[in-house]
């Protein structure tokens, strides 16, 4: 569990270009006594009212997947506002915004399928995994980015998957009469479908979008986002050990490594945008959101599923690298001077702040410190972002700490924060979060709720709306809220473990993930001979499940965390929340 670097705080270069930033005063506070702040923040969340806010979250995902199925299925997304359905943007290939996403494979339902399961609705899941396996093929002629197809689709069934092959069934009996491995098959097809998009890169990055039928496109852009090629192994990975196949795990492996290589020799930061064929930087800016989230998310998520060394010593660098160069604040989250803690966009070379904003997406981050214990840290950025939420009742997609006010003002109901408020909330066990998690519920029914479900924000002031439903509000946001509040969910039973994939989907931590299944294939000399290209690809007569469906209930390095807050911390909080 020694996944926490050390800080090197005397290299962290101070914030002044841009002038003073007090963004610790910004958001109020004021003196008083510790006993206050106990009492203000860690009072009882009545049962009556956790029951309450888990059945809010549940309607929540029961009004917008009802809804999609009755007016959007089997096209990928619900526009909520018209009670209709969205699929590809054919008119406008160059509408990336919905081409990279909606591939016509009903992408709503894939997506929803394991908070079905979480939710106990055996009935429905049994449904929709049958509806899935009947009606959707990924055999379209849709052109989509490799990294979302990866996430919201192959993770997806690869984590129905597993639920319905789990021997234990925790969640109720989520098994399929005559089930024969079909979403398994079916995450291997499209995997298939976007391995195109490992060919002919000369540094083995990834091209960032595929043509589910054709393969990557003549016109094809060689540049792609770090996040974008290098989140990719969770998936992949599961999907090789699964079938016994090194083919997916290999190439998503080798684009982690090709960008850890690009990273700067000066800071060890790595940038927004890389060329492909190059390797030049196209975009230099270094930080923890948009771009570069989730790479960081998949080192430690790929070490914790896989437990191979290189992935938790990359994340370690990584790290290392982001307390030396983004975090800029005072040195402890609680006490000292200067501002509270905040994690800005730098030059990844020269370690320089490049703007003033933070974007929504970056609020996965404290999620991501629960898992390796720098919970103190964690608390104290997760409170800034709340302090956000609280002043518009959503996220706006970027905020100006300088100008303390949005840069961009949308908010397509992203999970970011709730994701971060439930880690913190299992952490901590301090009913502060449940109190956050209350807030974001109710400001989401009363700014987004439309007619047939739940909308995105335009405007996070005046709070207009625009006609679209993301796939990750019922995958994600419904699914962690509805967690926050449901104590007894088999998801927190003691002897199972789950990880999250970045898009949300439960995936049991498993001591038959951790084996490669494909060594017997590699001569015993050689090994594994990755650059000889001897990687052995089983034809799909061949393939063959490794069962795997026993949860191991001791993975030794996955450390749980049980730290009731102090009033310290309620002060903080407090300060930068000025709520209640
Ligand atoms: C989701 O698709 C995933 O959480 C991804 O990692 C980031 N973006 C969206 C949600 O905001």
């Amino acid at each position: 569990g020694a996944a926490r670097g050390p800080r090197q705080s005397s290299r962290r270069p101070e914030p002044g270009v841009c002038g003073p930033a007090h963004w610790g005063y910004v958001l109020g506070g004021r003196g008083r006594g510790p006993d206050e702040y106990e009492k203000r923040y860690s009072g009882a969340f009545p049962p009556q009212l956790r029951a309450q806010m888990r059945d809010l979250a549940r309607g929540m995902f029961v009004f917008g997947y009802d809804n999609y199925m009755a007016h959007a299925f089997p096209q990928d997304e619900l526009n909520p506002i018209h009670c209709r359905g969205r699929g590809p943007d054919r008119g406008d290939p160059s509408n990336l915004n919905i081409n990279d996403v909606l591939g016509n494979y009903s992408l709503t339902l894939v997506d929803a399928l394991d908070t079905l399961a979480i939710m106990g609705n055996s009935s429905e899941f049994q449904k929709a995994v049958k509806l899935v396996i009947n009606t959707v093929s990924f055999d379209k002629d849709s052109t989509v980015q490799v990294f979302e197809a990866t996430i919201r689709v192959l993770g997806s069934l690869l984590s129905a998957h597993r639920i319905i092959t789990d021997s234990k069934q925790p969640f109720g009996d989520m098994t399929i009469k005559d089930y024969d491995n079909e979403l398994l098959y079916m995450a291997h097809d499209l995997a298939v479908r976007l391995l195109p998009a490992f060919e002919n890169t000369k540094t083995g990055i990834p091209y960032p979008r595929v043509n589910l039928k054709t393969g990557v496109p003549p016109d094809s852009n060689n540049e792609t986002c770090t996040a974008g090629a290098g989140s990719l192994l969770v998936e992949f990975g599961i999907l090789s050990r699964l079938l016994g196949d090194s083919t997916f795990e290999w190439v998503a492996r080798r684009a982690v490594k090709a960008l850890w290589n690009l990273r700067s020799n000066d800071t060890g930061l790595l940038g927004n945008v890389v060329n492909i064929q190059t390797g030049h930087w196209v975009g230099k800016q270094s930080g923890l959101g948009a771009g570069l989230d989730s790479f960081f998310e998949y080192l430690l998520k790929s070490y914790i599923l896989f437990g191979e060394k290189e992935d938790l010593e990359m994340f370690n660098a990584a790290y290392q690298s982001i307390q030396n160069y983004l975090r800029r604040g005072r040195e402890a989250c609680n006490e000292g001077e200067g501002d509270p803690p905040l994690y800005v966009n730098v030059n990844m070379f020269s370690g320089q702040l490049m703007n003033t904003w933070i974007d929504s997406l970056q609020a996965f981050f404290p999620g991501l410190q629960v898992l390796i214990g720098d919970v103190e840290d964690a608390i104290c950025l997760h409170a800034f972002y709340y302090a956000i939420w609280k002043r518009y009742g959503a996220l706006p997609e970027r905020y100006n700490w300088q100008l303390q006010a949005p840069d961009v003002l949308f908010y397509p109901l992203r999970p970011e924060l709730v994701e971060s408020t439930y880690l913190l909330y299992q952490a901590t066990k301090n009913p502060f979060y449940l109190h956050v998690g209350m807030d974001i519920l109710q400001s989401l029914e009363k700014y987004t709720k439309v007619k047939c479900g739940y909308a995105t924000l335009h405007h996070v002031i005046d709070k207009s709306t625009e006609d679209r439903m993301e796939s990750f509000f019922l995958s994600e946001t419904c699914k962690y809220l509805y967690l926050l509040f449901d104590e007894d969910n088999p998801v927190h039973k003691s002897g199972t473990r789950y990880m999250f994939t970045t898009e949300g989907h439960i995936i049991s931590v498993d001591e038959h993930l951790r084996e490669l299944p494909w060594k017997e294939f590699f001569s015993e000399e050689g090994g594994q001979d990755q650059e000889g290209k001897s990687v052995h690809r089983l034809k799909p007569h061949e393939l063959k499940v490794i069962n795997s469906s026993s949860n191991c209930n001791r993975v030794p390095d996955e450390r749980r965390y049980s730290l009731p807050l102090k009033s310290i911390y309620m002060r903080q909080i407090d300060q930068m929340v000025g709520l209640i």
